[in-house]
Order: structure tokens, then sequence, then C-alpha cells
């Protein structure tokens, strides 16, 4: 089982879009195993993006991810790095296509709603980043003999 991690960013919680988002990640049927809000400071951002810091947009990317808390949510199934990714769509939400997340709810590249690891590896470290390993829960869903 893969686990991935998402950001629900600070415009997805301005824009109450948190249910939206996480309806999708649900009903799509992948399991979430935990979830959290919390408001990130420089450090935790800049390690975050920190392969970014040179970029002029680099200041601007700081001041959006602080501007309001955050969800962080950890996201489990077969290939789910990937599947979300899918789900998210392009970075720009103006190449992002119609039916993902970025393509349905953002309108700019200053504020795309949300953050998906982009490979396991990754996965891995961006988890150990934004959750204790209590905060990440085995559980078997009622629905998972089913599906
Ligand atoms: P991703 O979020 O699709 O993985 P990355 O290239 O990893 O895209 O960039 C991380 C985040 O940095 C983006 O989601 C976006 O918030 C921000 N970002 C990337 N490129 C730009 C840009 O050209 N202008 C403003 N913000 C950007
Ligand atoms: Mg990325």
């Amino acid at each position: 089982m893969e686990t991935t991690l998402v950001l629900l960013k600070p415009d997805c919680v301005q824009r109450n879009l948190m249910g939206e988002v996480i309806s999708r990640f649900e009903k799509k049927g992948l399991t979430i195993r935990g979830m959290k809000m919390l408001r990130l400071d420089d450090s935790l951002i800049t390690e975050h993006y920190g392969f970014l810091a040179d970029k002029p947009f680099f200041p601007s990317l700081v001041e959006y991810m602080k501007s309001s808390p955050i969800v962080a949510m950890a996201i489990s199934w077969a290939n789910v790095v990937k599947t979300v990714r899918t789900m998210s769509g392009a970075t720009n939400p103006v190449e992002a296509q119609p039916g993902t997340i970025r393509g349905d709810y953002a309108l700019s590249i200053d504020g795309n709603i949300m953050h998906a690891s982009d490979s396991e590896e990754t996965a891995k470290e961006e988890l150990e980043r934004f959750f204790e390993k209590n905060e990440i829960f085995e559980y078997e869903r009622l629905d998972s003999k089913v599906l």
C-alpha cells in the first residue's frame, strides 16, 4: 500500500473548498489515513519548497503558504502517488484539464489549491515532514471488500 502527502493550500481553505477536494479523494475510493490543520512557518515552507528557493516567485510563494492555515492529508492506495497527481492536474491551472482539481477550482499558478507528492521517494520524505508516526492510522474500511 502506497501513501502520498496532499496539502490543501491556503486558497483551498479560504475559499471553503476543503470539503469539495476531500470528497473527490473519498469518492475515488482512496483511503484517508491522516488529516490535520496546521499553519506553516518559514522553516517548514523552506524545507518543503527549498528546490524553488532561487526562483523569483519564491518570496510570494512563502507568503502565500503562510497566509492561512492549511490541511495536510496522508492518503493511501496502490499507485496513489500517480493517481493523486493525475487528479490534481497541471501545476498551472491555466493548463490543467477540466475534471482535475486544479482545472475545476483554480485560476492562477499563484493559488493552485493543492500540493501532492510527485514520487514515492518524495512522498516518504514529505509524510515524515508533516506527520508524526502516530498521526497516520492503519484501519480497514468497511467497503474495502466490495470495491
Ligand atoms: P507542483 O505543485 O505541481 O508539484 P512544483 O513545480 O513542484 O509544482 O511547484 C511547487 C509550487 O510552487 C506550485 O504548486 C506553485 O504553488 C508554486 N509555483 C511553481 N511555479 C510557479 C510560478 O511560476 N509562479 C508562481 N508559483 C509557482
Ligand atoms: Mg511539486
